[in-house]
């Protein structure tokens, strides 16, 4: 085995976005692609020698081969060692729990998330920190930075290494131990929840039905749903992972789980219904007869959370990104405890949770988590809901209007246009900006319009500012509007259109969110001019 150093040419856009470095899987198949972003990462992290890494991947097609070159790639450059999960798999939050259970320095995690996968699909790479969590922006400039001026990369010349077998072997002197994907993660969440409750419920004759969409989530749901909590044999559907998801999109919205939300509207629908995503760090939450929007279920979560074991002692505080709805904030305020409102990205949330200011954090797109671990975690938000329901003997439909009741209804729906000319959605955004300051004062769609300023987040535990994170505005009567470019998408752009409405009257708590949208909907319009900059109708996707 010889360490080969090959001369290599930065390659543009190798510039990590919300969530790590998306790309097609065409683009990280080519020609030193995956090879210079990874050699950029260890130059950028201040070297890998003498460093213990996690590598996992949520299974897409690239996933296999990308791991044996991240292996040789450590082992060239002299790490110490890395841990994998069997057949180069893991959750994203199962990699976050191993980094931090294990001391590693960090890891790599395979994966595009909720993109689809295939080789005409989207392929990523994650890079993350030894708290477990996404690297910090001033971590992805050094990564980003060194792709700008890297001449070469050290990769072993070997055989591929056997991902299958449970085990530990040796690349050089890196020493590569091959572990269950699962095993950790479970153990984590028997501390978290109240399986013995939960399993009393599945025995009484609860019904679950859960969606992995063909990802990452179907092993670890089996493990727990099924095999240890009880669940009935079947009730995890779409369980084995493919490398191209069965051609789907592994999304968890009403959209791309159309089969779910079907059997969960049906007249025989069972009691509970989820999906996660492509690597298994988002949820989708469905009762018998109704969808419950992210920012709702996160709000819900925290408002249960004294009747769930891990969290009975109370909460340090929330967190939500800044297009979340409210909601949150509404039941931060009955518990007494701080509320924070940071950018759109899990990475925001990581210091928060280190220094014990938050416990529980949660984002519009289905991402929910807490202190367990640094990432959001889809399976955690379903055992969290499922345990929540089995201590308050209580159905979704329920709950939910409890808590309209209790804390008001936060109307919430988010428009996607996706794949739009990127220089008509980058002037449809820059020209708003400009008119930020005018706006205060006029009527849009006959609301008028109280603020309308761009985000920009002041890290209170490190000082770091993050600038340009969207573009929002209050309007009269507790409505909201945030407008932002997505930075996960690798085909034109993704204009994210936010919206939302407070009611507090409780005879206009259960109506159809886009009818009682309405009139945020047409402000939205009237501000942006979407439309006719886009060239759309109507957005392609509504969550
Ligand atoms: C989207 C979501 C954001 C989420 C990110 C990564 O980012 O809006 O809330 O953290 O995806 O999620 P953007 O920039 O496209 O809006 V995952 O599950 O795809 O890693
Ligand atoms: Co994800």
């Amino acid at each position: 085995m010889t360490i080969m150093t090959i001369p290599t040419k930065p390659i543009e856009g190798q510039k990590p976005g919300t969530s790590g470095l998306r790309k097609k899987t065409r683009v990280f198949m080519g020609p030193h692609y995956l090879e210079n972003y990874l050699q950029a990462t260890w130059d950028g992290i201040g070297g890998v020698a003498g460093k213990t890494l996690v590598l996992g991947g949520d299974g897409r097609h690239f996933n296999d081969r990308a791991a044996q070159v991240m292996l040789r790639m450590a082992a060239a450059s002299g790490a110490k060692k890395v841990i994998v999960g069997q057949n180069a798999l893991l959750s994203t939050p199962a990699a976050s729990h191993l980094i931090r259970k294990r001391k590693a320095d960090g890891g790599i995690i395979l994966s595009a998330s909720h993109n689809p996968g295939g080789p005409d699909g989207d392929f990523g790479v994650k890079y993350n920190v030894a708290n477990g969590g996404p690297a910090p922006e001033g971590v992805t400039e050094k990564i980003f930075a060194a792709t700008t001026t890297i001449t070469e990369y050290k990769i072993v010349e070997a055989q591929d290494i056997d991902l299958a077998t449970i085990g530990t072997s040796h690349l050089l002197d890196t020493e590569i131990e091959v572990v269950d994907p699962v095993a950790d993660y479970q153990d984590l969440m028997e501390q978290l929840f109240d399986f013995p409750a939960i399993k009393a419920l599945f025995a009484g004759g609860f019904r679950v039905s859960f969606d992995a969409m063909h990802a990452i989530t179907g092993p670890y749901a089996k493990a727990i749903l099924e095999d240890t909590l009880g669940a009935a044999p079947g009730s995890v559907t779409n369980g084995v992972p493919l490398p191209d998801f069965g051609q789907g999109h592994p999304d968890p919205n009403p959209i791309w789980a159309r089969d779910l939300m079907q059997t969960m509207f049906a007249d025989d629908a069972p009691d509970f219904g989820a999906a996660s995503d492509g690597d298994g760090d988002r949820n989708m939450i469905v009762g018998r007869g109704i969808y419950v929007t992210p920012s709702d279920s996160l709000a819900a979560i925290a408002a249960n959370a004294s009747h769930v074991k891990a969290y009975a002692g109370g909460l340090k505080g929330v967190a939500r990104s800044m297009p979340t709805s409210r909601a949150l904030d509404r039941v931060a305020e009955s518990l007494g405890i701080d509320c924070y409102e940071t950018p759109t990205g899990w990475k925001f949330f990581g210091n928060l949770l280190d220094a014990g200011r938050a416990t529980i954090c949660g984002e519009e797109s289905a991402g929910t988590g807490s202190d367990h671990v640094r990432e959001k975690d889809g399976l955690w938000a379903v055992l969290f809901w499922i345990n929540m329901l089995a201590a308050r003997k209580i159905s979704v439909a329920a709950l939910m209007a409890e808590h309209w009741k209790t804390f008001g209804r936060n109307y919430y729906s988010r428009h996607d246009y996706e794949a739009v000319d990127s220089v008509a959605a980058q002037a449809l955004v820059d020209d708003l900006r400009k008119r930020l300051p005018d706006l205060p004062g006029t009527t849009a769609a006959g609301l008028s319009v109280e603020s309308a300023d761009e985000f920009a987040y002041d890290d209170p535990v490190d000082g770091s500012r993050s600038e340009g994170q969207g573009l929002r505005f209050t309007l009269d009567g507790g409505g909201r509007i945030v407008l932002r470019l997505s930075g996960t998408g690798t085909e034109g752009a993704t204009l994210r259109v936010y919206l939302e409405r407070v009611e507090t009257d409780a005879d206009r708590m259960h109506d159809d969110p886009q009818e009682a949208l309405a009139g945020i909907i047409a402000a939205a319009e009237a501000l942006a001019g979407i439309k006719q900059r886009t060239g759309r109708d109507k957005p392609d996707v509504i969550t």
